[in-house]
Order: C-alpha cells, then sequence, then structure tokens
C-alpha cells in the first residue's frame, strides 16, 4: 500500500519528494526540510527515525517521503502528506516561523523566506530582509517607548506601594477604633438594659392599672348591655309572665327584619330558634345580640355595612361585638402602643408634655429613650466601620500587579467616543456603554481578572455585564499596552456583545524590555 501510493505517483511527484528527502542544508546545521535547528538533532541520517510521540520507528528514508508514518506527523515535516505536520521556516533576517505543514506547496507564500513553496522554484520572494528590518525599526520604537514610560511607572510603582501601605494603615486603624466601638456598644447596651428594666418595672403598675380599667370598662358595659336587654325584654314581654312569646313580638316592628309588614316564622325561628318562646335569661344571651344592631339601626344609630364596602364580619353576631367595642377599640390600641417596650429601637415611647406618667416614670422613660437612642447610634458606628473594613479589604486583595504598578489607577475612569456610544472603563470596577441617541446607559462588564497569557498583566477581563438581548452577559476584555498617558486607544465589538478596548498607560511600560532584546528575537 505504502510503495504502491508512494510510486504511483508522476514524474513530478517523485521529484518533490527527492527534494524533500534531500538534506537540507541551511545555516550550518544539516537537517531534513521544514525542521527547526532546535529540532534537528532529532534527525539523524545516519539512524532509524523515531516519531515524537515514541509509537513507531522508521527507516530514515521514510522521512520526507510525502507519506505519513507518524501519528504526530513528525515523519513529514517538510511536506503536505500529514494533516498535522508541523512545517519549520528559519526565515533569516526575520522571525522564524511554524506553519501547519498542510501549507507547504498549497501555492501561497507564507514563510517570508518562501522555502514553503519549494514545488515551484522561485514562486516566492525572500521578503525577510525588508519585514525584519521594519520589524527591528518597530522593536526599536517599542523599547524606547517602553524605556521612556518605564520612568513613569516607577511613579507609578512608588504611588501604588504608598496607597497599598495607606490603605493597611488605616485597615489597622479601622480594626482598633472597631474594637473601642464594639466596647462602647456594650456599654450602651448594657445602660439601656439598665434603664429599660426600671422602666418595664414603672410601667407596670400603669400597665397593670390600664389592665384593671378596661376590665372594668368591659364589665360595665357587659352590665349595661345586660340591663338594656331586659329592659327590652321586660318592653316586649307585654304579659309580664317571665316568657317572650312569637305573639309577644308579632305586632313589634323590630323583629320584623325583611321590613315586609310582618314578623313571620322565619323571623321568629331567627331570634328564638327551634324554641316557642324565651325567658329572660336565653332572650339575653341569643336574642339580644340579633336583636341589639337592629334596634340601633331602628334608632338610626347604626348603620350596617353595604355590599361594596369592605368588611370582616359576615354574621350580625360579629356586627354586634364590634358595636360593643366600637369606642373601646381606638382606646386600647393607645394603651397597647404607649406601654408596650421592646428593644426595637424604632418603637420609643413618646414623651408628650401632657403625660400621662408620674414625674419620676416620665423621667424614667426619657432616660431609656435617650439610651435607646445612644445604643443605636453605637450599633450603626459600628456597622459603618464594618463597612469600611470590607471595602479596604477588598481593595488589597485586588491584583494591582506584581510592583503594585496599577494601584494608583483603581477607580480612574477613561471614556472613548465612536460613532454611536461613550464607552467608558472605570479602572478595576466596570465598563459601560453610553447610547449617543437614547442616553442610556448598558454594563459591559465587572472586573474580574487578568488574563493575559504571556504576560499575566496584559489582559484585563471585566465579565457579568448587561445580558445580550437572546444571548449571553456582555464582557470586555481589555488590552493593556505601554503607552506615555493612560487613555483608550480603541473600542471594538468583534462578536455581539463581547468588546475589546485597546488601553495604553505607563503601567505596563517595562524598561528590561530593551531593543537589544527584542532584536535577539528576530
Ligand atoms: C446594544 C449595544 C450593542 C449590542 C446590541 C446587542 O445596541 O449594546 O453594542 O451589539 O445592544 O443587541
Amino acid at each position: 500500500m505504502k510503495f504502491y501510493s508512494k510510486w504511483d505517483n508522476g514524474l513530478n511527484s517523485v521529484l518533490l519528494i527527492l527534494s524533500s528527502f534531500v538534506i537540507y542544508v541551511q545555516s550550518d546545521v544539516p537537517r531534513p526540510r521544514g525542521v527547526s535547528l532546535s529540532k534537528a538533532s532529532l534527525y539523524s541520517p545516519n539512524k532509524d527515525f523515531t516519531c515524537f510521540d515514541g509509537t513507531v520507528t522508521l527507516p530514515f528514508s521514510y522521512v520526507n517521503d510525502d507519506y505519513c508514518d507518524c501519528f504526530d506527523g513528525s515523519d513529514e515535516p517538510g511536506t503536505s502528506a500529514c494533516l498535522n505536520g508541523i512545517f519549520h521556516c528559519t526565515n533569516a533576517g526575520h522571525r522564524p516561523q511554524n506553519i501547519p505543514s498542510s501549507r507547504v506547496n498549497d501555492g501561497v507564500c507564507d514563510c517570508c523566506d518562501g522555502t514553503d513553496e519549494y514545488a515551484v522554484p522561485n514562486s516566492c520572494a525572500n521578503t525577510c530582509e525588508e519585514l525584519g528590518k521594519e520589524a527591528r525599526a518597530e522593536a526599536q520604537r517599542l523599547a524606547e517607548l517602553h524605556k521612556a514610560g518605564s520612568h513613569l511607572r516607577q511613579e507609578l510603582i512608588e504611588k501604588g506601594n504608598k496607597k497599598r501601605n495607606e490603605m493597611a494603615e488605616q485597615l489597622s486603624q479601622l480594626e482598633r477604633d472597631k474594637a473601642d466601638a464594639e466596647k462602647i456598644k456594650l456599654e450602651k447596651e448594657s445602660i439601656k438594659n439598665e434603664i429599660e428594666n426600671k422602666e418595664n418595672e414603672a410601667l407596670k403598675v400603669y400597665r397593670e392599672a390600664e389592665e384593671k380599667e378596661k376590665q372594668k370598662k368591659a364589665e360595665e358595659e357587659k352590665e349595661k348591655s345586660r340591663k338594656e336587654s331586659i329592659e327590652q325584654f321586660e318592653r316586649f314581654d307585654s304579659n309580664n309572665d317571665g316568657l317572650l312569646t312569637s305573639d309577644e313580638i308579632a305586632t313589634a316592628n323590630v323583629f320584623d327584619k325583611n321590613k315586609d309588614g310582618q314578623v313571620d316564622e322565619e323571623e321568629i325561628k331567627y331570634f328564638f330558634g327551634d324554641s316557642e318562646n324565651v325567658d329572660k335569661e336565653s332572650f339575653v344571651t341569643k336574642t339580644w345580640p340579633l336583636l341589639k344592631p337592629l334596634l340601633m339601626m331602628e334608632q338610626g344609630m347604626f348603620r350596617p355595612m353595604q355590599d361594596n364596602e369592605e368588611s370582616d364580619h359576615d354574621t350580625d353576631e360579629e356586627a354586634n361585638h364590634d358595636l360593643d367595642n366600637e369606642d373601646q377599640g381606638s382606646e386600647d390600641d393607645n394603651l397597647d402602643a404607649d406601654l408596650s417596650i421592646d428593644d426595637n429601637e424604632e418603637h420609643e415611647i413618646e414623651s408628650d408634655t401632657t403625660s400621662k406618667y408620674d414625674e419620676e416614670t416620665q423621667k424614667l422613660i426619657n432616660e431609656a429613650t435617650e439610651a435607646r437612642k445612644q445604643f443605636s447610634d453605637a450599633e450603626r458606628t459600628v456597622r459603618e466601620i464594618d463597612s469600611n473594613i470590607r471595602n479596604i479589604q477588598q481593595n488589597l486583595e485586588k491584583d494591582y500587579g506584581l510592583q503594585q504598578e496599577f494601584a494608583t489607577l483603581d477607580g480612574q475612569c477613561f471614556e472613548y467616543e465612536d460613532k454611536e456610544y461613550v464607552y467608558k472603563l472605570c479602572m478595576f470596577q466596570k465598563v459601560t456603554q453610553k447610547s449617543k441617541n437614547s442616553g442610556s446607559e448598558i454594563g459591559l462588564g465587572n472586573w474580574g481578572e487578568w488574563a493575559g497569557d504571556d504576560n499575566k498583566y496584559s489582559v484585563m477581563k471585566y465579565t457579568n455585564g448587561v445580558a445580550c438581548w437572546n444571548g449571553p452577559n456582555r464582557l470586555t476584555v481589555v488590552n493593556v499596552h505601554c503607552g506615555l498617558e493612560t487613555k483608550l486607544l480603541s473600542v471594538t465589538e468583534p462578536y455581539r456583545c463581547e468588546y475589546k478596548i485597546d488601553l495604553s498607560t505607563p503601567a505596563a511600560c517595562d524598561g528590561s524590555n530593551t531593543a537589544q532584546q527584542q532584536h535577539d528575537e528576530l
């Protein structure tokens, strides 16, 4: 199969194979075509070749024979036979390059030295010298920029470290303040508890008196109602035999519930139940509660609820109960409000001028009110210190670069305008986009993390912005470049709701990145 496919090719292919197979001499080190200097020693013509993954060992003649033998493609660095092969171009005068070997002899010049297109000699001009010159000039420019910027960076480093030290100092001061504030809070709490105990003790007398008064009133009401009911019973018991019969109420208007001019059986049943008559006691306990509202209505003292008025009471009995307590209700509420004391700071006893308390009690109430206020102030102070501590701790935990070079930029905002939007990057906080037409602001991401590949501090990621319509949350990637000024160079949206910002800042200028270093890489 292998040999068949090899010899089945035309003459051109054979020549091509031979030219790939021939040891290629470059940079004084003989190596097969497409092999980098660093890998040259792995291809020794005097030995069999072992695929890089170690799976197969082949005669050296199989290297670059335009047939893929190794799973990792390492036997065909100079042909396009392996889908996963890598072709190395030396690009003398410019940067060496590794390209997928599928691009070898595909008619497109990928390497500036043209070595990837050897099938048609001279089809690619060697542009490495020219490109190398441009690249070296750019490297020189960058190195100079880095050098100039590194002075500013140094200033940022100094300020950043100062800021961090200040924050650390602030934090320890706040921690001391917190300890003091906690102590004051405990003191205030104990003062408050002590005075509240006294206050409660003093108010107990009032509470008991109020309770007694309440009970007394209830008793009186009950008695009044009973007296009234007996009076009514006696009024209707025309023969004074102690029993109220249907005949006796037949002509009494008030028992005519539906006002049809007669007291019918249904109405009698409503007031008497299953009995034919009621004695005084049953009248007081059962009939009277049903009759009283009707009587009051007749006397114009009580207006029943209309259907459209809201009511929790559906039965006459309940309505009646309500009536009985109508006057008392608001008074009781006041009483409860005045006398109930709890730890809830918002609930304070009013100290009005027309106090119903004796001087001593009123004094205690005033003192307790003040103690509660002082305690809640002390609590608030602790909460505020806590929140400041959390803020500083969060900032101290932020990664501001190896030498704190980005620290002073935290919170600083920079804007960029294009035709449609104004973009704003607030460093280490968030990115927003404001439409010039609608004026509404959209969050494009909140500070997430550093995410550069080689240099972590070359890319900032702001994530979890406002959700894109029918899509994921918006996010922004900020590429950080060296520049003499911190500013936004460009903002684009390469994919819907994914934004890219180019930011220049002296914080990213590294003086050790010299022209010589960059030159050496070329
Ligand atoms: C807004 C802007 C655009 C974005 C669309 C997505 O118009 O945030 O940047 O592409 O919404 O619907």
